[in-house]
């Protein structure tokens, strides 16, 4: 595993544990984890379980004991570590947006096409699709159960941001993470929205906006925010984005990502509407699935709360018996799941780079738009 910060804790809890729940085709052994820094990268391999550390992600990348590199760090370095590993003949799971241009994407899904030819495998990082009821969603879509799809709504609302005396990291920079809330939460919207409709965007309208423009720099991180020093540092991306978006079948979707929603703390809402009913869900309330049922009668209708802990609902034949609840943490063992069972089965995972790529499109077209005054750009 590449990176040792936040996404770091989560994917190795991940790596250690969802081999001893699912049934795996083949256990993952966590050998090595690198980091910039040597010292912090051996305590993350104390605490998290990795048997060794490293600070040269291409000495390890050339180790021929490692099958599969873990990228978790910010979204610059995506590609060039990707691209290697990949050229290494090593499977790969890289966290989301893909990278941080259209152009990097590009020749990361290329290096992913051309390995893949001789069954090393890429994967990018979008877990929430590994949310039992969001899964659930999807199934149901496919299914019929809400009829034909006339609209949704996506919003990934946090607000670890409100306060304009937390610190600058790496989120707020433009150099090391191409662009703020659309590509750090808006991509998981996006993504979120094409995979439970099975449909995807052609086309967006949007505007972005920078709240805060310098904040106090970093003294020490710690999870997505930290200390704050006294000096301060520009902000150079978007704090909030709002853009509305066009499915190939015609549909219209609304999204919002922020990281200045009040109160709102990891709040990825999805709402759809269909001809037979309506489905409706949130991240902060992640064990229910909301449905509507349209042909209910009318005297005793309304959304029913459907508690997704049931041993047939999506990944949760592994868990615990109905009712015992799933964390935001279970997502990414049901991530490693599907990447290791795919790669022993000799199957491209999904979502693919080149799913990631078109997710990077949509984020690129946002851009374009707001910098058009919101004109209507295709996702190309
Ligand atoms: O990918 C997202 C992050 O960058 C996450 O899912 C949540 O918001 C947690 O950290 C940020």
């Amino acid at each position: 595993m590449v990176g040792n910060g936040f996404m770091g804790a989560a994917h190795s809890q991940a790596w250690r544990v969802a081999g001893r729940f699912f049934d795996l085709p083949r256990q993952p052994e966590m050998t090595v984890v690198v980091g910039r820094d040597a010292d912090r990268a051996a305590d993350a391999a104390a605490k998290w379980g990795w048997e060794e550390s490293s600070a040269d992600w291409r000495e390890v990348i050339a180790r021929d004991d490692i099958d599969l590199v873990d990228i978790v760090t910010p979204g610059f370095s995506h590609a060039e570590i990707a691209i290697a590993a990949l050229e290494a003949g090593k499977h790969v799971l890289c966290e989301k947006p893909l990278a941080n241009t259209v152009a990097e994407a590009e020749r990361m899904a290329e290096a992913a096409r051309r390995a893949a030819a001789s069954g090393v495998y890429a994967m990018v990082g979008f877990t929430y699709r590994r949310v039992p009821a969001a899964a659930l969603a999807r199934d149901l879509i496919a299914a019929g159960r809400i009829g034909t799809v006339r609209q949704l709504s996506v919003s990934y609302l946090q607000d670890w941001l409100a306060d304009e005396n937390a610190p600058f990291t790496w989120r707020l920079d433009k150099e090391q993470a191409g662009s703020g809330a659309l590509g750090d939460i808006g991509a998981h919207a996006i993504d979120l929205a094409q995979f439970i409709t099975g449909r995807s965007l052609v086309s967006v309208s949007g505007t972005l906006e920078t709240l805060v423009s310098e904040r106090p720099v970093l003294v020490e991180a710690q999870g997505l925010s930290g200390t704050a020093g006294e000096e301060k540092q520009t902000v150079t991306v978007d704090d909030r984005a709002l853009f509305t978006g066009r499915f190939d079948d015609g549909v219209l979707g609304a999204f919002e990502a922020s990281r200045f929603s009040t109160g709102r703390k990891n709040a990825l809402r999805f709402e759809v509407s269909g001809s037979l009913g309506a489905l409706s869900f949130d991240l902060e309330d992640l064990n229910s699935l909301q449905l509507f049922d349209a042909t209910a009668d009318p005297l005793t209708q309304g959304f029913t709360k459907i508690i997704v802990t049931e041993p047939g609902h999506p990944y949760l034949d592994a868990w615990w018996p109905a009712g015992h609840a799933l964390g935001y943490e279970h997502g990414f063992s049901h991530q490693v799941r599907d990447l290791v069972t795919a790669i022993a089965a000799g199957e491209q995972p999904t979502p693919s780079f080149d799913d990631g790529l078109q997710v990077q499109r949509a984020l690129d077209a946002v851009e374009r738009s707001s910098d058009a005054g919101s004109a209507w750009k295709e996702i190309s």
